[in-house]
């Protein structure tokens, strides 16, 4: 089948193959609309608007000022660059060049997915891998120093189909971003590593072997192209085929088209395999306990009897006692407590690393920078927990989908917690220190007390063996007795200031605790209650079509003999439109693709 063989036409956002698949839903929407499958048909309804909406969200990420909005414009010629710093850019197709604010959904709005909770700029442009279908997000640059924007990002990745992790070419792979990428991996498996500004710096092919080292030591394999956006964008303006080719634009788009689309494109059409064999068992269902009903009257009642046990074991699957239903309910009770353990944990271990650097130094002579190094450990932790929430959740559905196979295939549910980013939003930054203002004038006031009591007492002494009450002896001991006591209450400053400023530290966790406890816990429930929903309404689908064979047999038994071979050819007929519809949709996947199910 041509479709299997042609590489534009696997292509799932070629009009031709999207029409095929389409018209095979719309016809199968037929067949569940006459058996009066309207549940049915809703699942179909929603596998269509996937395939009709085939967009591909690519994030592009990095840390601050890597060129990750000057890909975004090389790439696709859309004005991202002048759009402002702050919120992430959404580029996609248009015939002609726009850019549109479009202000943050109101609390409770259904959030769009991909798009996240925070305003956003929407361009558009005429660009060809843009009319394939894919959407690429510019990110506003994390680094250390910011706290909410990583995690912002982060919330993107569950619902993109890549992400572009832009590093330029100054310098090898920070730890930071070793992290950072090893976050995203976690959330988005297909990352492609691109390496920017190689016209800036002759040394690109340096960093890029050393860029490969890091990410093998960290068992991360991910493919590097390095790239001149600023070159790309000059050879696109002037229609420069020779130095795009130099530029490595081109090869970026070509990974992207044949890689990133091409895969997601597999994803989509084993999905919609998935749906139409889920949609055609279960209409099949009620056919077939009619055809061995109608074949073999003598088994008829028998053949009740055993529907009607389905029927029961359908119907247990819709109660709270269900097994799967258990199953949800400890497993997310015991990811609540893991995931706020995990964060405890977390935390705990930058309150240790936070108190062992207040204790080396006076910490009011550093307290900035030592509070955005503590802002980006507790945002690295945060995002981490995040993480491992969000996998914890992906197997969890997994294990309660487990509990359907025996009764039925049922595709597990995206589960979309987005929303890190704001998380942190109610968190102070970390609180001054009181006695940091404690400079050196008071600490020289204080030394006079000490050398006037040094003065006065020596002086009295001395002032016995007859000598003047300020005379040079006790000058001296005030001297001595001042510098000393400069010394001792510096220290007992310092000391004063590192209990404050561990103080402090500890105030900011509880609240980070908090507030972040807060969120994830809302977060897990949301989770919960989506697993829940979903495999409710597969369970009430499943019930609907025991109940539909159970009820189809009862009435072969008492269908007239005379009208029996027309009913049978009739139901051979239903039953042979649904095997074709079925080998037609095994055709959309090449087989080497074709997911084991
Ligand atoms: N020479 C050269 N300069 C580049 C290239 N890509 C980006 N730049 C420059 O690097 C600077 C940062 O580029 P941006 O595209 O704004 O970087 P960004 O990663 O989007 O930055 P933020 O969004 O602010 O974090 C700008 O001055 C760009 O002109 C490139 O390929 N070559
Ligand atoms: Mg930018």
């Amino acid at each position: 089948m041509s479709v299997m063989t042609d590489p534009a036409a696997r292509n799932g956002t070629d009009t031709g193959s999207t029409t095929a698949i389409t018209e095979l839903l719309d016809r199968l929407r037929l067949l569940t609309d006459a058996a009066n499958r309207p549940d049915l048909g809703t699942h179909l309804a929603q596998a269509r608007i996937r395939v009709t909406d085939p967009r591909l969200r690519i994030v592009v990420t990095g840390q601050a000022g890597q060129g990750m909005s000057s890909l975004v414009e090389a790439i696709t010629g859309a004005p991202v660059i002048a759009t402002g710093k702050t919120a992430p850019v959404v580029a996609s197709y248009s015939d002609s060049d726009f850019v549109r604010l479009v202000p943050a959904p109101t609390a409770g709005a259904e959030p769009e997915a991909g798009a996240g909770p925070v305003p956003r700029v929407e361009v558009g442009a005429p660009n060809d891998l843009l009319a394939e279908g894919v959407v690429l997000i510019d990110t506003p640059g994390a680094s250390g120093l910011d706290t909410g924007r990583a995690g912002a990002v982060l919330s993107l990745l569950p619902a993109a189909g890549a992400v572009l992790f832009v590093s330029d070419a100054s310098q090898e792979y920070t730890e930071p971003e070793i992290a950072f990428l090893r976050q995203i991996r976690q959330l988005c498996p297909t990352v492609i590593g691109v390496i920017t500004k190689i016209d800036l710096y002759p040394r690109w092919a340096y960093i890029q072997r050393a860029n490969r080292t890091h990410l093998t030591n960290a068992g991360l394999d991910i493919p590097l192209l390095p790239l001149s956006a600023t070159m790309g964008e000059i050879a696109r303006r002037n229609s420069d085929a020779e130095l795009a080719v130099e530029s490595g634009v081109p090869q970026l788009v070509d990974l992207v088209r044949h890689r990133v689309v091409g895969d997601a494109d597999i994803v989509l059409r084993n999905a919609v395999v998935n749906d139409v064999r889920f949609v055609s068992d279960h209409l099949a269902m009620a056919l077939n306990a009619e055809l061995d009903a109608l074949n073999d009257p003598s088994c008829g009642a028998e053949l009740v009897a055993r529907l009607r046990d389905a029927w029961e074991a359908a119907d247990r699957l819709r109660q709270r006692t269900a097994n799967w239903q258990v199953v949800l309910g400890d497993g997310a009770t015991e990811l609540t407590v893991e995931v706020e353990h995990d964060l405890r944990h977390r935390l705990r271990g930058v309150v240790r690393e936070a108190e062992a650097d207040i204790m080396t130094s006076d910490p009011a002579k550093r307290w900035e920078e030592f509070g955005s190094w503590l802002d980006g450990r507790i945002a690295e932790s945060v995002q981490d927990n995040f993480v491992l929430a969000h996998t914890r959740c992906r197997a969890l559905a997994e294990k309660v989908a487990t509990r359907f196979v025996a009764e039925g295939r049922s595709a597990v549910p995206e589960l979309y917690l987005d929303h890190t980013g704001s998380i942190l939003d109610p968190v102070q930054s970390l609180e001054p220190l009181d006695s940091r203002k404690t400079g050196i004038v008071q600490r020289a006031i204080s030394s006079v007390r000490g050398s006037y009591g040094g003065v006065l007492m020596v002086g009295l002494m001395t002032g016995l063996a007859g000598l003047a009450l300020v005379n040079p002896y006790s000058i001296g001991a005030g001297v001595l007795l001042g510098a000393n006591t400069f010394w001792e209450d510096r220290k007992s400053q310092t000391s004063r200031r590192q209990a404050e400023a561990k103080a402090a530290v500890a105030r900011l966790m509880d609240d980070v605790i908090f507030q972040v406890g807060k969120e994830s816990k809302y977060r897990l429930r949301e989770a919960q209650r989506t697993l829940r929903d979903h495999f409710t309404t597969v369970a009430t689908e499943m019930l609907r079509s025991a109940d539909d064979a159970w009820r189809a047999a009862q009435e072969a038994n008492q269908i007239h003999t005379e009208h029996r071979a027309g009913r049978i050819a009739e139901v051979h007929n239903a039953l042979s439109d649904l095997r074709q519809l079925r080998v037609r949709a095994a055709a959309l996947v090449p087989a080497r693709t074709m997911e084991v199910t």
